[in-house]
């Protein structure tokens, strides 16, 4: 592969990763326009056993979209509905979010996702009380819930400083945040696709804020609509940025445009190459994030598959009741078994490992695939 990699121009960027050395924001630049797609899932591939051999992350989730009614109008999201009452719009009881979890005793679940619309009319107690109620339900739990976006939004709306907000989170049982609402940093972009919400700067700094609060967090980036290369790797860059201040990302996670059912339509969703090239450069220009992860439900089950000689070591979960991307056209299945995703993290030549959100080990890869598990 070293001579392909010549013969496109890159032998300066294998040089530099050979030396350990950081790559620039032109060396992003150039990676996103080599025509060898597999020359550099052969580089990618390589900083990623650097980091974890052939191990591949999944873990054993549900996602819970507890109401679905947004006073943001991002151009891409099918999954909002503006107002309560509005055709399609829902908005749960506590009882039954709750139920959602109740309704699994039976699994070794290790994580909820939680993510919501930005909803005008609920009291932050309602948030409050449902991580509480998690935590009683299922004390082992890990709540991973709200993005910096809806942080935001609960700091403006309740008149509370974003650290209050995620500190009272905290105290009612929070232990993470996803790393949605990202979608591209730059402004030009966010002033087109998503133009009234927390912007670039308040997204960063919230993250930074909860990993002082001893939060780990993860950062996405929506890609294949309008951003440019050179948009993509400045988000990579400002992501890498606020790990070398803090250390507290575990996960960058390229998140494929879908564009069914939003106003965005007339676009194309990205190519399966295409995907594979940003989890690639993902990798390698994201040295001091650990993880880069495919969301299978994003990208396909297949691409996620392939993705995992391209930079990729971490599959998401088990998911299950997916809406966000389903609304979107996504054809991915809601949720997978854990023995369907070792599977076929096994049928790539790979390692499969069920981790918690830390990415502690819950099930290593020597265990057979269909192993019986314990429920906690
Ligand atoms: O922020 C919304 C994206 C995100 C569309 O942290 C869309 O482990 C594509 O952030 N096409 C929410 N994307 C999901 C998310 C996530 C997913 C998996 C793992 C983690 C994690 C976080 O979904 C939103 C937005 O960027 N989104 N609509 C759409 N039409």
């Amino acid at each position: 592969m070293l001579h392909r990699l010549n013969e496109v121009g890159l032998a300066d960027i294998v040089e530099k990763l050979d030396a350990c050395q950081r790559l620039s924001f032109d060396d992003g630049v150039r990676l996103f326009e080599c025509p060898d797609l597999l020359a550099l899932g052969w580089l990618a591939n390589r900083e990623r056993e650097k980091r974890h051999d052939g191990r591949t992350y999944y873990n054993f989730n549900i996602r819970l979209e507890a109401t679905n009614v947004c006073v943001a109008s991002c151009l891409f999201c099918s999954f909002a509905r503006l107002r309560p009452g509005d055709p399609g719009s829902y908005t749960m009881s506590l009882e039954q979010a709750w139920d959602k979890l109740r309704e699994r005793a039976h699994q070794p679940l290790t994580e909820i996702h939680v993510v919501n619309g930005l909803h005008p009319d609920l009291p932050f107690d309602y948030y409050l009380d449902m991580l509480r109620g998690f935590k009683r339900i299922r004390p082992g739990i890990h709540l991973k819930c709200f993005t910096a976006v809806e942080i935001a939004f609960f700091a403006d709306l309740y008149k509370m400083s974003d650290e209050q907000v995620l500190r009272e989170l905290q105290a009612a049982g929070l232990d993470s945040l996803p790393g949605g609402g990202a979608e591209i940093f730059a402004e030009r972009v966010r002033r087109k696709i998503c133009h009234d919400k927390c912007g670039a700067d308040r997204y960063l700094a919230i993250h930074r804020t909860a990993h002082a609060l001893g939060m780990r967090t993860n950062v996405t980036m929506l890609y294949g609509h309008i951003e440019t290369h050179e948009e993509r790797v400045d988000h990579m860059l400002r992501a890498r940025a606020l790990q070398d201040e803090t250390g507290g990302l575990q996960a960058f996670i390229p998140l494929a445009f879908h564009p069914d059912n939003n106003q965005m339509r007339k676009l194309p969703a990205p190519s399966a190459t295409e995907t594979l090239r940003v989890h690639a450069v993902s990798r390698l220009m994201l040295d001091n994030i650990p993880h880069v992860k495919a969301f299978w439900i994003a990208t396909g089950v297949d691409v996620a598959q392939l993705s995992l000689w391209f930079g990729v070591d971490d599959l998401d979960g088990t998911v299950q009741e997916e809406k966000i991307y389903h609304m979107a056209g996504a054809r991915t299945p809601e949720a997978m078994t854990t023995t369907a995703i070792r599977r076929l993290i096994r049928a790539a030549g790979r390692d499969p490992v069920e981790r918690d959100t830390l990415y502690n080990v819950v099930i290593g890869p020597e265990s057979p695939d269909d192993a019986p598990v314990l429920v906690q």
